[in-house]
């Protein structure tokens, strides 16, 4: 199976609803400016890979460093009016870094017709402030172009006039569209197809980065050149480090070896954990963690549910696993309260939101309703035993319950 996904795209329907679905959540006579944002430098003249800010890609699907997006309600108009400011064409300076997007490119993506350069957003700003009107911006952003717009206000008598929009961004974002939904089920598709290439590749005395290698060449060989996060790779005693983050051991014959990772579609993530004998069979001990953490992901699954709360999935998991923890004598038959020891086995939590980010934005105490899509990884780690894992796998929250959109390991 081979899932290209080099181009993918939503396309510029799906910005234009998103801007005319924030347009009920802004107050008349505001100007939303939202920044693309620029990669931060690593040393000198090199720069870190650059990813857009993802509440502005939200709105406009645009991917080229430093564009800002300006959304207008002026007056009592119903539909905000949108302008895009991205770089000039420049021949020379794309010789060194790459073909930047015609104003007709940009307008295509994001369905946007008012295409303005950046040469003209100091001076669009100025008129902005001077008309009077409301500056909305995403306070959780924190690039210097935000700090641009700061120190502008700040000259202004109107600086606590400001209003963060990021809360009704977050509601927003927290409920997928069907468009989204395929994005995700595209992203998570790629990913079932490199962790089927490492299967076919374990065996024993490979090194962690061996497995890390082959899942993201497999990715980037199928267009997802920035995955959700790094993979993670972890052998033996290593699966006791959650994240992971120098994978150069030798797995040993008989070792487990913790996979967590997911490629990314159209921008949108997937996010999968595996657990794998890597001599190809669990032993017993093996065998019975993973049973007891696939028994913790059923208790989950049929925890999320329209009404439901990560909380509440929480306590329902840590109940299973504290009960099989108990069975498996990790906890000891006569410990009073096992729920409570039970956090010595069971570090995090069992279910995060997905979408653009990996760890997507969020109100951890909101109902859960149809649309939402969650990573859920109920994982243990023993210690004693010298080893933990988790297994992940994504889920959408449907009418009545929810259902896998990834396939479940077994
Ligand atoms: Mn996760």
């Amino acid at each position: 199976m081979f899932t290209d996904v080099s181009s993918y795209r939503l396309p510029q329907s799906e910005y234009i609803s998103r801007r005319n679905m924030l347009s009920s959540k802004v107050e008349a006579n505001t100007a939303v400016v939202l920044f693309g944002g620029h990669a931060p430098v690593a040393s000198l003249d090199e720069a870190y890979p650059f990813l857009p800010n993802r509440t502005f890609f939200y709105f406009c699907g645009i991917e080229q460093e430093d564009s800002v997006l300006i959304l207008l309600k002026e007056g009592e108009k119903d539909l905000l009016s949108a302008r895009l400011y991205i770089y000039p064409r420049e021949p020379e300076k794309e010789k060194w870094t790459g073909r930047r997007l015609s104003k007709e490119a940009a307008s295509e993506i994001s369905g946007i017709s008012d295409i303005r350069l950046l040469e003209d957003l100091k001076k669009d700003i100025g008129e902005i402030l001077d008309s009077g009107m409301v500056i909305a911006w995403d306070e959780t952003d924190n690039s210097h172009a935000r700090a641009y717009l700061e120190q502008e206000l700040a000259k202004t008598d109107r600086f606590d006039t400001a209003t963060d929009i990021s809360a009704s961004v977050t509601l927003l974002r927290m409920v997928k569209s069907p468009l989204e939904v395929e994005a995700i089920r595209t992203a998570i598709r790629v990913t079932e197809e490199a962790l089927e290439v490492l299967e076919q590749n374990l065996r024993p005395d490979m090194r962690e980065c061996e497995a890390t290698a082959i899942l993201e060449g497999e990715y980037i060989r199928r267009g997802s050149l920035f995955q959700s996060f790094p993979t993670i790779a972890a052998g033996g005693e290593n699966t006791l480090c959650l994240h992971y983050p120098t994978p150069k051991a030798l797995i040993p014959d008989g070792a487990m070896l913790q996979i967590d990772t997911g490629a990314r579609a159209g921008g949108y993530c997937s996010d999968i954990s595996r657990a794998y004998a890597v001599n190809g069979k669990r032993d017993s001990r093996q065998q019975a963690l993973f049973e007891l953490i696939c028994e913790c992901k059923k208790t989950a699954l049929a925890a999320i549910h329209p009404g439901a709360t990560i909380e509440s999935v929480n306590i329902e998991t840590r109940k299973t696993a504290a009960a099989g923890l108990r069975e498996l004598g990790v906890i000891s038959k006569s410990e009073p309260d096992a729920l409570a020891v039970c956090k010595n086995y069971y570090w995090h939590n069992t279910l995060h939101h997905m979408g653009l980010d990996v760890h997507d934005v969020c109100d951890r105490e909101m109902v859960f309703v149809p649309g939402m899509v969650f990573a859920v990884e109920p994982g243990i780690y023993i210690p004693e035993w010298g080893f933990g894992f988790r297994v992940e796998d994504d889920v959408i929250v449907t009418a009545n319950g929810s259902e896998y959109l990834s396939h479940p390991q077994v």
